[in-house]
């Protein structure tokens, strides 16, 4: 049993209460957290309050400033904090509930150890659901970590031990992780979520990775036409630069939405394009045909600062300076001047009369121009031909290109729907080239990506010297290396900061069919997540409220800082507490510092233009280097300008991308089981949790109580399913069992449900049963998304108590000021 199933919410504040007393941590802190009957009340919010700095942290990209209020060694009340550059006060209800999530009977309270587990015989069989632990001291917990790395260090390699880090949070706790990996030698991952966009993107301009980049947020109010594509950003980015297209709204800015559903994005739209699922490489493609034939073209632009004007061979190479001059080089690409009809070199941010179309003799070769290549790829995609297959109307499509070609400056916002396709990298290329053709990139108001410029510290704290570094993996490949093979397979784990295995990736029961070979799981996590029901060794993390720590953020520019409102409550510590101690067992211990505020120091030495003494004081830090408008000068691309023919472009399934050619998996109606599983299956992020956390919170799960499928009537009825019905979703991967919600605002044809939900959560099943780990050659990306299933009523023999007996409902009560309301 898990250690939260069957606990009511009284004993679980008694044992907070109790464990407390035992270990004489501060017994009146929590005994009144356990018997104050104000706790509740609306009291709380009143009277005198200690105001301390504090910024909430999980991977939403937020990293919102916040004021904690603390009374009695308690956290009452959490406020978002006004900044040092006030542009950027944000918060979302999550961050303000975090009193609830602080005092959670979900956290983890001491170090354990699962029952059946020992060094030597792990019984792996033993992890799951079902796992027993039983409580052990933090020394014990440590030594079985660090022994079981070193015997597998030993007997396999170094790399057989795994560090993983997910992106549950940020902080000191992740430096001195990287660090100890790398001094250690092991494995780690490299990222295969958000990527796939970005680096189709960064093929063309020379940047994107999670995310493609854009002007600062506060430009946003700039632009005069938004394009936001694939990105519900009214719920995963409403409390941070959503508000700013609000204000480019109310600055009269017209405002296009490319998603297949109509949800709170769409409905601030002035146009939808509700796209088919897996279809925006067309859909950007009809778009870059409009721009030629109703000639939006930027031609100063393509001239000054692209490869529109390249010469291409006939063997798809660009001709160089060294193919036409004798003191020619291999690297520059050449063009042609009209004027002279003569080739010249095609230098970064030159403005020349080269020729845009056509199709030339040069030294006896037949070329043509970059341009050339792309208008003829986009030949078959005029909007008339393409609108009945991705599901948008031609004219909408027209309409979209003319307000981005007529307006002025404006652009795509890309959110990471179209990211979890298997090759939406292509899309990537597509729109990257498309903006190119209209000029917008380099001036206020152009809109290029969905990441606005952040903001940090500089630190030289990171490698330990002379260390080995670890072995970075794709994430299938650490799936690989887990189930064995790999040469230097997976035989010991360490997840900090993740709920991956057991919760968020795709083909979950393939990552725990593979975890079996792993003779030593420990986890570290504030809460008893499904992962730690995958663990042999638990180790209880802090609240990020109990730790002092500093953050920078990819969004926006701030540093900000955290202070500890009270003592990590009953056993839990910082990661870097114990991460050090870890260290220190594994021979490192000269490394790393036991005092936190040492490696605070340590962390920003480097940096000169504030101390951690201001940190204190202010609790931000507005860091304004990095530079409002983004792409002036030249391009970090081999050739200085946006590459929209890529020479060195990759393939995919035999077809070379030097120009975007849309491509779909199983999206695609030719997919082998299209017939058997014709639904595309969404699992979008909600509102109201990040990722797999903040689901716990009695707050939020009054707005969000169960895990549904958002289905079309339409579907639905097809299918004798009634609104609020509970259907099993399957596929030749997995099943789900959830409640039915009908929603017209879905397409027919794809149903969703909200990604992060536990397992538990659910009757049956989970939806990364249904996911895969397919990706394409060219970034090997996850795409959840790209996903089929079919849908009928569930069986009846289901359990659906946890939904209508609270007695069997332990997420309903059990925090300070939530459950009993
Ligand atoms: N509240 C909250 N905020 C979050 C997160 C969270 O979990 N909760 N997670 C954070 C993280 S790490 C990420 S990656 C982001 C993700 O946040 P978003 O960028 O918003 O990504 P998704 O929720 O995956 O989906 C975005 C939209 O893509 C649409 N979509 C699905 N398929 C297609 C398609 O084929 N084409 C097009 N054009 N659109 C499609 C979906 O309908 C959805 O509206 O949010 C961040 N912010
Ligand atoms: N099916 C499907 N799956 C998805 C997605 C999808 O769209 N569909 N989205 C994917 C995306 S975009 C992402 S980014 C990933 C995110 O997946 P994860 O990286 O796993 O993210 P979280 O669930 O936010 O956090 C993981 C854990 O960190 C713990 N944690 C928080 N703070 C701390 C701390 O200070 N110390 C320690 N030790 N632990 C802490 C939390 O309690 C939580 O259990 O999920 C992916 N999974
Ligand atoms: S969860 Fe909400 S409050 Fe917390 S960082 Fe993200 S947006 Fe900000
Ligand atoms: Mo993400």
């Amino acid at each position: 049993m898990s250690e939260q199933d069957g606990v009511s919410r009284r004993s679980v504040l008694l044992g907070a209460g109790a464990a407390a007393g035992a270990l004489g941590l501060g017994g009146s802190r929590l005994t009144s957290l356990s018997v104050d009957p104000a706790a509740a009340s609306v009291e709380q919010f009143l009277d005198r309050n200690d105001v301390l700095h504090g910024y909430c942290s999980p991977n939403c990209r937020g990293k919102c400033q916040m004021d904690v209020y603390v009374r009695d060694g308690q956290i009452r009340k959490v406020e978002p904090k006004v900044p040092d550059n006030p542009d950027y006060k944000r918060s979302c209800t999550l961050g303000l509930s975090h009193m609830q999530r602080a005092y959670n009977p979900t956290r983890l309270k001491y170090p354990m150890k699962r029952t059946d587990w020992s060094p030597g015989d792990p019984n792996p069989t033993g992890r799951g659901p079902d796992a027993e632990f039983e409580r052990i001291e933090w020394d014990e917990a440590l030594d079985y970590v660090a022994d079981e790395m070193l015997r597998v260090r030993e007997e396999y390699s170094p790399e057989s031990v795994y560090f993983e880090l997910g992106s549950g949070t940020d902080g000191i706790g992740a430096t001195v992780y990287n660090r100890l990996a790398g001094a250690f030698g092991g494995t780690m991952k490299a990222w295969s979520i958000d990527i796939n966009v970005g680096l189709g993107f960064r093929r063309v301009t020379g940047a994107g990775y999670f995310n493609t980049p854009t002007n600062q947020a506060t430009d946003i109010e700039n632009a005069n036409t938004i394009v936001i594509w694939g990105g519900n950003i009214f719920e995963s980015r409403f409390q941070m630069d959503a508000s700013k297209v609000l204000d480019a709204k109310q600055n009269g800015a017209k405002i296009v939405v490319v998603d297949p559903v109509y949800n709170t994005t769409t409905a601030k739209a002035d146009v939808w394009l509700p796209i088919e699922p897996g279809k925006d490489g067309h859909l950007a493609m009809a778009m870059i045909y409009t721009v030629f034939e109703e000639d939006y073209l930027d031609e100063q632009f393509l001239r000054e600062r692209t490869l529109g004007p390249a010469l291409v061979r006939e063997d798809g190479s660009l001709l160089k300076t060294a193919d036409v001059f004798d003191d020619g080089d291999d690297e520059t690409p050449v063009a042609l001047d009209e004027a002279s009809g003569e080739p010249v070199a095609l230098e970064p941010e030159t403005y020349g009369e080269y020729a845009l179309f056509g199709e030339y003799e040069v030294d006896g070769e037949t070329v043509t121009t970059g341009l050339t290549e792309i208008r003829e790829a986009a030949a078959d995609y005029a909007p008339e031909e393409m609108a009945e297959y991705v599901g948008v109307d031609a004219e909408n499509i027209r309409q979209t290109v003319r307000w981005l070609g007529t307006r002025g400056p404006g652009g795509i916002l890309t959110g990471l729907g179209v990211d979890r396709y298997v090759y939406g990298h292509i899309f990537g290329q597509a729109y990257a080239i498309l903006l190119a053709l209209l000029g917008q990139y380099g001036m206020s108001g152009c809109v290029t990506g969905g990441l606005t410029q952040g903001g940090g510290f500089t630190s030289d704290y990171g490698a330990v010297e002379g260390a080995p570094g670890s072995r970075s993996l794709q994430q299938k490949g650490i799936l690989s290396a887990m189930a064995g093979d790999d040469e230097k397979p997976i035989k010991a784990m360490y997840a900090m900061a993740s709920n991956f295995t057991a919760n968020q990736m795709p083909d979950r029961q393939a990552w725990l069919d593979a975890l079996e070979n792993v003779d030593m799981v420990a986890v570290a996590d504030m809460q008893h997540t499904p992962n730690v029901q995958h663990a042999d060794v638990v180790l209880p993390a802090s609240h990020w409220f109990e730790r002092e720590d500093v953050t920078g953020s990819w969004t926006q520019p701030h540093v900000r800082y955290r202070e500890p409102a009270h003592e990590p409550l009953w056993e839990s510590k910082s990661d870097h507490w114990m991460l050090v101690r870890l260290a220190e067992r594994l021979g490192y211990g000269e490394h790393f510092d036991r005092d936190r505020e040492t490696t605070l120091q340590k962390v920003l030495d480097a940096e000169d233009r504030f101390t951690l003494e201001d940190l204190r004081e202010k609790g931000t830090f507005f860091d304004d280097s990095a530079p409002e408008i983004i792409w002036q000068g030249e391009f970090n691309t081999p050739s200085g300008r946006l590459e929209l023919y890529d020479e060195d472009a990759p393939s995919e399934d035999g077809t070379s991308l030097e120009v975007p050619v849309p491509m779909e998996s199983r999206t695609s109606p030719d997919y082998e089981l299209a017939d058997e599983y014709p639904l595309t299956f969404l699992q979008k992020h909600s509102r109201w949790r990040i990722h797999s956390q903040f689901g716990r919170m009695p707050y939020l799960r009054q707005i969000e109580t169960e895990p549904v499928v958002d289905i079309h009537p339409s579907d639905a009825e097809e299918r004798d399913i009634e609104d609020g019905e509970y259907v099993r979703i399957y596929n030749d991967r997995g099943e789900l069992v959830v409640k039915a919600r009908y929603n017209e605002g879905y397409r027919p044809g794809m149903v969703n449900v909200n990604q992060g939900w536990w397992g538990e959560d659910y009757i049956r099943g989970h939806h990364n049963d249904l996911t895969h780990t397919d990706v394409s050659d060219a970034i090997e990306n996850f795409a959840f998304y790209d996903t089929r299933v079919e849908v009928e009523p569930a069986p009846d023999d289901i359990d659906t108590s946890q939904y209508t007996d609270p007695d069997r409902a332990p997420w309903l009560g059990g925090s300070n000021g939530g459950g009993d309301n």
